[in-house]
């Protein structure tokens, strides 16, 4: 079976979100095959996000996603990380599409509350980084 990894953000922890979130992916069709809630160190944040180091926001975005609990899961299901990214919608809140999660809960990229694979992959990178 497909697997990614999705991970609800701070800001969707701390706004209560995380079981409505989980329920949209099981509403769609995934299966939650594993979960945590857990605080991310700096060291697995900065894993995490390697390819974006070269940007101007990447401490602040390792200082958000540190900055409070995340909810990590393994999400199986056909084509997990497509259609996983396709339910989260665009990273930017304002090009995200209403019936996404980007689009229906967020509305700042800095806080764009629930993050997705982007390939396999990264999935399997990010599954053994986050689940081991
Ligand atoms: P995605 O989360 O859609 O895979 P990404 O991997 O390109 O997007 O970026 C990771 C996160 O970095 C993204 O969810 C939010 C943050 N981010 C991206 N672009 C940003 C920007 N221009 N300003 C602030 N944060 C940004
Ligand atoms: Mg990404």
């Amino acid at each position: 079976m497909d697997r990614t990894f999705v991970m609800v953000k701070p800001d969707g922890v701390a706004r209560g979100l995380t079981a409505h979130i989980v329920s949209r992916f099981e509403e769609k069709g995934f299966k939650l095959a594993a979960a945590k809630l857990m605080q991310l160190d700096r060291m697995v944040a900065e894993e995490h996000y390697d390819h974006l180091r070269s940007k101007v926001f990447f401490d602040e975005l390792v200082d958000f996603i540190t900055s409070g609990p995340v909810f990590a899961m393994v999400l199986e299901g056909k084509d997990a990380v497509k259609n996983a990214r396709s339910l989260i919608g665009a990273t930017n809140p304002s090009d995200a599409l209403p019936g996404t999660i980007r689009g229906d809960y967020a509305i700042d990229v800095a806080s764009n509350i629930v993050h997705g694979s982007d390939s396999e992959d990264n999935a399997e990178r990010e599954i053994s980084l986050y689940f081991h």
